[in-house]
């Protein structure tokens, strides 16, 4: 709706906007020209910059498959956090702990594509702990996830700060699952 009738939008407003209406603004309405009625049907992305993100875990597998956890910062969805299952096979809970390195602020939620196509490994619920650094974390919130491949959030209620956040998975979709994976996790 700016660039497309010539105006310059930067992208540090338009992820403010859009985080502010996460739900309104999913689509890339930025370069809608209202004129010519084409552009902008682009999906957005206000996920935040993983580039320099750490990633802790309870386990994970690489004799076996290449299940390590930062595959869930790679941007494939087809590669995956697995816990370990070749040597040994802990149980539930499993966790992910990534440690965003610098604090940020106005965060409005987490993001999850879970393992594409295998229930038999997706988490459902999950723990949220949030804090400053990994030895002062606080339970946030705790949600189900769905068992679906497409990408799917769990929503904070007010906007939240932090540097390291913590995903506990408690269950798995399969009620007797022992596994635990994850394609991508990112925050918005
Ligand atoms: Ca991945």
């Amino acid at each position: 709706m700016f660039s497309g009738l010539g105006y310059q939008c930067f992208c540090a407003s338009q992820r403010s906007d859009g985080v502010q209406y996460p739900s309104k603004l999913k689509t890339d309405i930025w370069n809608y020209n209202p004129l010519t009625k084409t552009g902008g049907n682009n999906v957005v992305d206000y996920s935040v910059p993983r580039t320099d993100w750490l990633v802790y875990f309870d386990s994970e597998e690489t004799q076996g498959e290449d299940g390590k956890a930062t595959n869930i910062l790679d941007g494939n969805i087809n590669t995956f956090w697995h816990s370990q299952w070749y040597a040994a096979s802990p149980p539930y809970p499993h966790y992910l702990l990534i440690d965003m390195t610098q604090e940020t602020s106005d965060l409005h939620g987490i993001y999850f594509t879970l393992r594409q196509n295998n229930t038999g490994t997706q988490p459902k619920h999950v723990e949220v702990w949030l804090g400053p650094d990994k030895d002062h974390l606080t339970k946030y919130t705790e949600a189900d996830l769905i068992g679906q491949n497409a990408q799917q959030a769990v929503a904070f209620a007010t906007p939240q700060t932090f540097r390291v956040f913590k995903l506990v998975f408690t269950s798995g979709q399969n009620a007797n699952a022992t596994y635990a994976s994850m394609a991508e996790i990112s925050v918005y």
